[in-house]
């Protein structure tokens, strides 16, 4: 297929109380209607499965623990993957997987549309911090629950089209989407549980949240002449609010479909991969215009390096 019908399924909150058997029944309503709308291929958000807990200071790991899946897909998400084969609809989720060794990831799975998971991205960028931060007016403790992911950035042809996976914050770093895109990737997916206020900056507000989330989106599609779909969990989790905003842009870095609310929301783009060759032919033609000779800071150094 060079065409695909993406539809992006945005949540609304999860509060820390509801159990996964709820959620996935959200989840297959707007797979539902996602279906019966023409969509091949629904995008879901980040830790989708469960309230964005990263949140919590959990200094026992038996609780922390309970936020995780040992298998997928598993009891809680069976149906899911039952009814998308079904409908013949891939799917794309972000959890929160605890390995058989025993290591946490904040992960995201991909399937063909005959519910096979075909591809698999472990969060490589964990915003926050590790211990407990008195000077913050909520935690973002991803740093002290998931390892950085393992697997690098990846992409797999499904239903004949390039794709490659992100998370959230992997968006604002450039290095994600150039990654992918010298992969040749067509559409990359992002979920996202983007706090809509700074939590060590109050005067950050979610203007401009919502403002550098589509900039990145934008940006990292432009510049890699890909289609990208960031899909939010939004909406008052337990008081503490997430920002919406879920956009699927195309390989010029327009906008094509935009969510209005906070909640449940499915948004739908028909998609055009072959809209990619003019980008990847022409003004990104990596090969010919790429100075890789020059770019070895990126790679070889870290942080800053003041020098001046
Ligand atoms: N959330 C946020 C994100 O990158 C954040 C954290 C928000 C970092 C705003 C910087 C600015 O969208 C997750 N889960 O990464």
């Amino acid at each position: 297929m060079t065409r695909m019908m993406i539809a992006g399924a945005q949540l609304g909150a999860i509060q820390k109380a509801d159990n996964r058997d709820k959620v996935v029944a959200r989840m297959i309503d707007l797979l539902n209607e996602a279906a019966a709308k023409g969509a091949d291929m629904v995008v879901y958000p980040e830790l989708a499965l469960t309230t964005f807990f990263p949140r919590w200071y959990m200094p026992d790991q038996a609780e922390v623990d309970t936020w995780f899946e040992t298998e997928m897909p598993n009891h809680a998400t069976m149906p899911l993957f039952e009814r998308a084969r079904d409908l013949n609809v891939a799917v794309t989720f972000g959890y929160a997987e605890l390995t058989p060794e025993g290591l946490h990831y904040n992960t995201s799975i991909m399937t063909n549309r005959r519910g096979e998971i075909i591809g698999k991205y472990r969060k490589i960028h964990l915003p926050g911090h590790v211990e407990y931060d008195t000077t913050r007016a909520f935690q973002h403790m991803e740093k002290r629950y998931f390892l950085p992911g393992d697997l690098g950035f990846n992409v797999w042809r499904n239903e004949g089209v390039v794709m490659g996976m992100a998370i959230c914050n992997d968006r604002r770093w450039p290095e994600t989407f150039r990654c992918l895109g010298l992969q040749g990737v067509e559409l990359v997916t992002i979920g996202y549980n983007t706090p809509s206020v700074n939590s060590q900056m109050s005067v950050e507000g979610l203007p401009q949240r919502l403002f550098h989330s589509e900039l990145s989106l934008q940006a990292g599609a432009y510049q890699n002449a890909t289609f990208v779909a960031g899909i939010a969990k939004a909406g008052l989790e337990d008081g503490h609010p997430l920002m919406g905003g879920s956009v699927i842009v195309d390989p010029d870095g327009f906008v094509l479909a935009r969510a209005e609310t906070e909640e449940d929301e499915l948004i739908l783009a028909d998609c055009d991969f072959s809209k990619c060759a003019f980008g990847k032919t022409t003004i990104f033609d990596f090969e010919r215009h790429r100075r890789i000779e020059h770019y070895g800071r990126i790679t070889s150094q870290t942080g800053v390096i003041l020098e001046v």
